[in-house]
């Protein structure tokens, strides 16, 4: 690192290369979920609209990948919870997984910026419930009774992503800005290292990813490899002062 942190805010942005290596595909890798599945079909609010079927079948299947036997925190998402134990300051992991990784390893300060797997919401009247079910266009609400109203709780592009009032606090107030596992490639995420640099000039700014993102020139230190090595090393770092 090259500025002292001091015992300020640390805020964690996270992507879904931190689970890659617990067993969950990302998105636009290779071998990722949008090289099967053409995103326009199923991760649009449109999509939604348009076939609410094809949808849901698409996060019916999903439950799967979640709930596979070794499906389990990696090192990473443990290094990132034992920040959050071992740091004098505020420590937030802001996710763009749905996944539950993060609470998994034991990290408390989580926020899903695109939702969370396990929840379910409804259309019409919004409750979100804790619900693993498979959902069809027929299923009714519980709390209104609306019929094919019910989702899956998480983030479509062209939907609002959540939480962003509390998300943009947090970088105004960071010391250490850290990207791990994500392309850079959607935003608002994708812009938040902007945010920082201009708003919050004190603030070191790190990306740890397998390869450059898209806006990796914003960020002051770079450090690539698999998130395994390459977060619990820069931890031991921040924890040690090195
Ligand atoms: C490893 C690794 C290992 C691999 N170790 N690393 C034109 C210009 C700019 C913006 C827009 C535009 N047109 C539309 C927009 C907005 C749009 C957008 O950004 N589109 C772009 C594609 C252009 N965004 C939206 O619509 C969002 N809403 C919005 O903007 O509202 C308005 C608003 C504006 C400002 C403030 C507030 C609001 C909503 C976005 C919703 C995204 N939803 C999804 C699906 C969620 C549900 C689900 O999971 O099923 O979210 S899409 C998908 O992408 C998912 C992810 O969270 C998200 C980001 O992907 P992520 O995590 O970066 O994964 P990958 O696969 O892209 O990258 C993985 C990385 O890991 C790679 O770099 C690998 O190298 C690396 N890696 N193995 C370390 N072992």
């Amino acid at each position: 690192m090259h500025q002292d942190v001091g015992q300020g805010c640390i805020v964690v942005l996270t992507g879904a290369g931190i689970s890659k290596e617990s067993g969950i595909d990302t998105f636009r890798d290779e071998d990722g979920l949008w090289s099967k599945f053409d995103l326009e079909e199923v991760a649009t609010i449109e999509a939604w609209h348009r076939d609410k079927r094809k949808v849901l079948d698409f996060y019916n299947q999903g439950l799967t990948w979640f709930q596979g036997a070794n499906i389990r925190p990696n090192a990473a998402h443990e290094a990132l919870a034992r920040l959050e134990r071992e740091w004098p300051g505020e420590v937030l992991v802001v996710t763009q997984n749905i996944d539950l990784l993060h609470e998994g390893a034991g990290s408390k300060n989580v926020l899903h910026m695109h939702g969370q797997a396990g929840k379910i919401r409804c259309m019409v009247c919004e409750t979100i419930i804790d619900s693993d079910m498979r959902l069809d266009v027929e299923t009714l609400c519980p709390h209104c009774g609306a019929r094919g109203q019910l989702r899956p709780h998480v983030v479509w592009f062209g939907e609002m992503p959540l939480r962003m009032d509390e998300i943009y606090a947090a970088l105004d107030r960071c010391r250490l800005f850290m990207s791990v596992g994500t392309s850079g490639m959607v935003y608002p995420a994708a812009g938040f290292v902007q945010h920082v640099r201009q708003r919050v000039p004190r603030a070191h700014t790190v990306e740890l990813n397998l390869e450059p993102s898209d806006g990796h020139s914003l960020f002051q230190e770079r450090i690539y490899g698999p998130a395994t090595e390459v977060v619990p090393a820069y931890i031991e770092k921040v924890l040690t002062g090195g």
